[in-house]
C-alpha cells in the first residue's frame, strides 16, 4: 500500500468527509462524476433506508431517484439482505458456463413469469450494459444461423440511452456519451420523440407518431437485408424522461414485423414498475422480440442485468446442429447469474409481486404528476416531463452552458436536504414506489425552493 502523506491527511475536519482525506478521495475516480468539484466538496452517503439516504454528516436525505433508479422498492429491505447474506455462506460463486445453480434456474423462471408472454427465456448479464451489448450480439448471431448473415445493421435513437459498452454506446444517442470515443460499432439512428408541441403535455403526448415511419427511410437507404435490429427504450429515461407519442412504438412494431428486422426494448429502466406497469411492452401492449432488463431486478443491492428473449429466437439458436457439449451464444460474464445476485434478485421479485409495486407506482402516478407539474411556471423552467413514477424538468440553458443551471439547483437541494439527479439540461425524479404523499410535497417543495432560488 502506498503511504498516504502526512500533509495530505486530514484536509477537513468536517463530518461530511467522513474522516476520509483528500488523498484517499482522489484515489477513488468516480463515474459520470465531475471529479474535481466532488473532491472539494464530497458529498458521502452512509447508510440508506425507505426513502432516505443518511449524509456522511447525519442528515437525512430523500432519495427522489431511488439511487440510480434501481432501489425502487425501498431500501434496506430485510428479506433480500438475509437472502443475500445466507448464499454468501451456503455458495459464494458458482462457474457460470457449463454448469448452474438452483437460484439462477428459479430466478429466470420467476422473470420469464413477470415479462409478457412469448418473452420466454432468460440470459443473465451484471448491468444494463452488459445487457444491451448481449441483445445486440444476440441479435446478429440469431441472422447469422437463420443463414442472414448480412443482416448487421443496428438501428437506434437519437438521445437514447443503452449503457456504456461499445454497442450500446453507438447505438445510443446522447451526444456528450459519444463524442469522445471515435467509432465503435456502425450504427444509424430514428429521429429522438421530443417535440416542441408536446411540451409540459402529462404522460403520453398525443403527437408524434408519424416519427416511427423513419425506420421506413432507413430501409429505403440500407435494404432490410442489411438491418439486424431496432433497439428504443418504451420511455427514455437518461436523456430526461421523453415518453413516447401515442402509437409511436404500435407503428415500430408494425414496421419492424413487416421488414423481418428485430425489435429490441431496452428495458433497463423501465422494467419492473416505474412507469406505472410492470414493463413498457406491457403498458404500450407492444411486445418485442428482445427485452433488456437491470434496475429493480434486485432492488439495486447487487450488480445485475438480464436479457429476454422471443421463443423464436431461443430455439434458433438452440435447434443448430452441433454436439450439445458446444455453446450455442459463445458469450457470457464471469458473473453471469452470480448466485448473491440471484438471491438478491428472488428476494427482490417476491417483493415486487407480493407488495404489487406496479399497481403502486400507478397508484402514486397521478398525483406525482399533478406535483411535478406544479412546478410550471417557475424561472427557467422549459419543459415538465413524466410517464409514471418517473419525471424530468428540463431547465433553460446558461449561453453554451446546458448542464450548469440543474447542477446548481441539484447542490441547493441536496444541502436542504434531497439527493436529486441532473444530468444535461434536466432535474430528473423517480422516487421510491413507496413514497407517500407527503415525502412527494417535500421533494415537490424543496425543487420549487431551490428552482426559485438559483434563478
Ligand atoms: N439502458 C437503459 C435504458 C438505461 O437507463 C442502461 C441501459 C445502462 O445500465 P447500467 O446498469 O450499465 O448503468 C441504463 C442506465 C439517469 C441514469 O440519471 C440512468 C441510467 C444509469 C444511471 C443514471 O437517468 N440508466
Amino acid at each position: 500500500m502506498k503511504p498516504i502523506p502526512v500533509d495530505a491527511a486530514s484536509v477537513d475536519n468536517d463530518a461530511k468527509w467522513a474522516g476520509l482525506t483528500r488523498q484517499q478521495l482522489e484515489s477513488y475516480w468516480m463515474p459520470f462524476s465531475g471529479n474535481r468539484g466532488f473532491r472539494r466538496d464530497p458529498r458521502l452517503i452512509v447508510s440508506a433506508e425507505g426513502c432516505y439516504y443518511r449524509s456522511a454528516d447525519g442528515r437525512q436525505i430523500l432519495d427522489s431517484l431511488s439511487g440510480l433508479w434501481c432501489a425502487s422498492f425501498g431500501h434496506g429491505r430485510p428479506e433480500i439482505a438475509e437472502a443475500i447474506a445466507r448464499s454468501a455462506r451456503e455458495l459464494d460463486y458458482s462457474p457460470a458456463f457449463q454448469h448452474a445453480h438452483p437460484g439462477a434456474v428459479l430466478l429466470a423462471d420467476r422473470v420469464r413469469q413477470l415479462t409478457p408472454d412469448g418473452l420466454d427465456h432468460v440470459f443473465f448479464t451484471n448491468s444494463g450494459s452488459e445487457s444491451v451489448d448481449t441483445a445486440l450480439k444476440m441479435a446478429r448471431a440469431y441472422w447469422r444461423l437463420k443463414g442472414r448473415p448480412e443482416k448487421t445493421r443496428l438501428i437506434g435513437r437519437v438521445r437514447g440511452y443503452h449503457g456504456v459498452n461499445a454497442g450500446g454506446t453507438s447505438v445510443g444517442g446522447i451526444v456528450a456519451n459519444r463524442k469522445h470515443f471515435g467509432s465503435l460499432v456502425e450504427a444509424d439512428h430514428l429521429s429522438a420523440t421530443l417535440l416542441p408541441e408536446n411540451r409540459f403535455s402529462r404522460g403520453v403526448p398525443e403527437y408524434g407518431a408519424h416519427l416511427a415511419e423513419q425506420l421506413e427511410e432507413l430501409v429505403n437507404l440500407h435494404d432490410a437485408s442489411n438491418i439486424a435490429a431496432v433497439i428504443v427504450e418504451p420511455m427514455s429515461g437518461s436523456a430526461g424522461v421523453i415518453v413516447p407519442p401515442k402509437g409511436y412504438l404500435q407503428r415500430l412494431r408494425e414496421l419492424c414485423t413487416r421488414h423481418d428486422i428485430l425489435l429490441i426494448f431496452d428495458e433497463v429502466l423501465t422494467g419492473f414498475g416505474r412507469i406505472g406497469a410492470p414493463f413498457g411492452a406491457t403498458l404500450f401492449d407492444v411486445t418485442p422480440d428482445i427485452m433488456t432488463l437491470a434496475k429493480n431486478l434486485t432492488n439495486g443491492a447487487a450488480p445485475m442485468g438480464a436479457v429476454v428473449a422471443s421463443g423464436e429466437i431461443h430455439d434458433t439458436f438452440m435447434n443448430t446442429d452441433g454436439p450439445g457439449y458446444l455453446p450455442e451464444f459463445p458469450h457470457g460474464y464471469t458473473y453471469s447469474a452470480h448466485p448473491l445476485a440471484c438471491a438478491a434478485g428472488l428476494a427482490a421479485m417476491e417483493i415486487f409481486e407480493r407488495e404489487r409495486m406496479a399497481e403502486r407506482a400507478a397508484d402514486m402516478a397521478p398525483y406525482f404528476e399533478q406535483q411535478v407539474h406544479g412546478l410550471k411556471g417557475l424561472p427557467h423552467v422549459a419543459d415538465i416531463r413524466n410517464l409514471g413514477m418517473a419525471a424530468a424538468i428540463q431547465m433553460e440553458p446558461y449561453p453554451g452552458e446546458p448542464a450548469r443551471r440543474p447542477w446548481e439547483v441539484a447542490m441547493k437541494c441536496w444541502e436542504r436536504g434531497m439527493y436529486v439527479r441532473f444530468a444535461g439540461d434536466t432535474l430528473q425524479l423517480g422516487p421510491p414506489f413507496i413514497i407517500e404523499r407527503e415525502q412527494v410535497d417535500t421533494m415537490c417543495n424543496l425543487l420549487a425552493d431551490a428552482i426559485t432560488e438559483t434563478a
